[in-house]
């Protein structure tokens, strides 16, 4: 007999079927005895017998052959009744903590530590089917659009996003470094004809602390698009993925979004605003100073408090960020001093995405990694396309863990990484 998931059994309700998972919860009452199966797809109660109940632990691998029938009083009104019990491997040790309640006792950092048994509760799994599900509409949606999907080199020559918080690798003896983000190379893939790309991939940073916002290794979703009039059309691309990751999300994750309490909203257009309005508010209203060119963590989470109360928008757009403050690439505004044609994207108080329009003439580019007091031929493998015929173009990123943990109202971007990389925890 073919196993089958528990989703399936539910739905389809056949006479008798063979389920496999782990054990959940035991309730041994004597002659009867009500086990709960879990599978990846769901739970069950199981009936069994004294025999069949010796040996068996929470957490053991089993295998169950049996009769589906009614019972209005066990969870989806379903149980198996086991005629046959296989155990398909063995538990040596108790459990760093306990699994099976409506809430997890253990701190994060435990559960962490012995990330696999946390993920075997379902409500934590349910993040990841979240994540792969914003990566999936992501994907088909820019598919949708003529972009190629690429993969850039992880080993790299030299920074993108300027020079601290870059990990070293010795390559061969030479040293080099973990891309910050592919960003030169996404660039590159438009010039060399792609046009419009997209890249999901790991991006490393050094953070020098640990919060519950950074990661030293993190997901970004990368998107360049060539042949563009200004970052506006990037402001409106970024616009409509999101409302087609959320609606893709409402579509295939309603049981997942609900475990959080979630609902999405679809067909939502996101206000922009320039930086210096923004400062400008948050210090009259509420008087909340900033950093020069830009906001802080706080002023980012007051400031989408006053969006969704104005607005009523989870998300804002904030634009103009000054020239000083933007690494290299970034276009300068023609009209408006000092100012760039770049932006962020914060949602729900915190700074999802980067992006806006890159310098795309040759000589404007390289004049620009002078005044950044960097030399130029350490870029010419970047800034040699660039020769030849680079149209207007521009692009952001979206990072991946910072996305999802928003969407779910999680208060730590480590839940929303399944193995995560910080400032202290290189393992598991
Ligand atoms: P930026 O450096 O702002 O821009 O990064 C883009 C987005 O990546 C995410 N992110 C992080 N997530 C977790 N941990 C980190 N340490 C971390 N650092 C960044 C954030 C951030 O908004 N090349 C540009 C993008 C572009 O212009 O296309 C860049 O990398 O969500």
């Amino acid at each position: 007999m073919e196993r089958i998931y528990i989703e399936t059994l539910l739905k389809e309700k056949p006479q008798k079927a063979k389920l496999t998972g782990w054990v959940h919860r035991i309730n041994s009452l004597g002659q009867v005895n009500f086990v709960i199966l879990r599978d990846k797809t769901g739970v069950i109660q199981l009936v069994m017998t004294k025999e069949q109940l010796e040996n068996l632990k929470l957490e053991t691998p089993i295998t169950v052959i049996g009769k589906v029938v009614e019972n209005p009083k066990a969870i989806n009104n379903i149980e198996m009744q086991v005629e046959d019990l296989n155990l398909l491997g063995k538990v040596y040790d108790s459990l760093p903590f306990e699994i099976n309640k409506k809430t997890i006792q253990a701190k994060l950092e435990t559960q962490l530590d012995n990330r696999t048994i946390a993920l075997r509760r379902p409500n934590i799994r349910a993040i990841f089917k979240i994540q792969q599900e914003i990566e999936e509409g992501f994907k088909t949606y820019l598919k949708s659009k003529n972009f190629s999907q690429i993969h850039t080199p992880k080993i790299i020559d030299s920074s993108t996003e300027g020079g601290s918080e870059m990990f070293t690798v010795d390559y061969y003896g030479r040293r080099s470094f973990l891309a910050q983000s592919p960003q030169f190379y996404k660039q590159m893939m438009v010039g060399a004809g792609f046009e419009r790309v997209f890249e999901i991939g790991h991006a490393y940073r050094a953070e020098l602390h640990n919060t519950w916002r950074h990661l030293s290794e993190y997901i970004s979703l990368d998107v360049e698009m060539g042949f563009i009039e200004n970052e506006e059309d990037i402001m409106k691309l970024e616009e409509d993925i999101l409302n087609y990751i959320f609606s893709h999300l409402n579509k295939t994750c309603k049981k997942e979004l609900d475990m959080f309490n979630i609902t999405l909203e679809e067909n939502f257009k996101i206000p922009r605003i320039s930086l210096k309005e923004a400062q400008d508010i948050l210090l009259e209203k509420f008087n909340k100073r900033s950093p020069i060119g830009n906001l802080d963590a706080e002023g980012e989470k007051i400031f989408s408090k006053y969006v969704k109360e104005t607005y009523n928008s989870d998300f804002i757009f904030v634009t103009e960020y000054p020239i000083s403050k933007r690494p290299v690439y970034t276009m300068p505004h023609e009209s408006k001093k000092e100012v760039t044609r770049s932006f962020d994207l914060i949602y729900k108080g915190l700074e999802i995405t980067t992006g806006g329009q890159r310098i795309h003439d040759y000589k404007m580019l390289i004049e620009n990694i002078k005044k950044f007091d960097m030399k130029p031929e350490n870029f010419e493998f970047y800034t040699d396309t660039f020769k030849y015929g680079m149209p207007p173009h521009g692009g952001f990123a979206i990072g991946l863990e910072r996305l999802t943990m928003q969407i779910l109202n999680l208060t730590n971007i480590r839940e929303a990484s399944l193995i995560p990389r910080d400032l202290k925890r290189i393992k598991p």
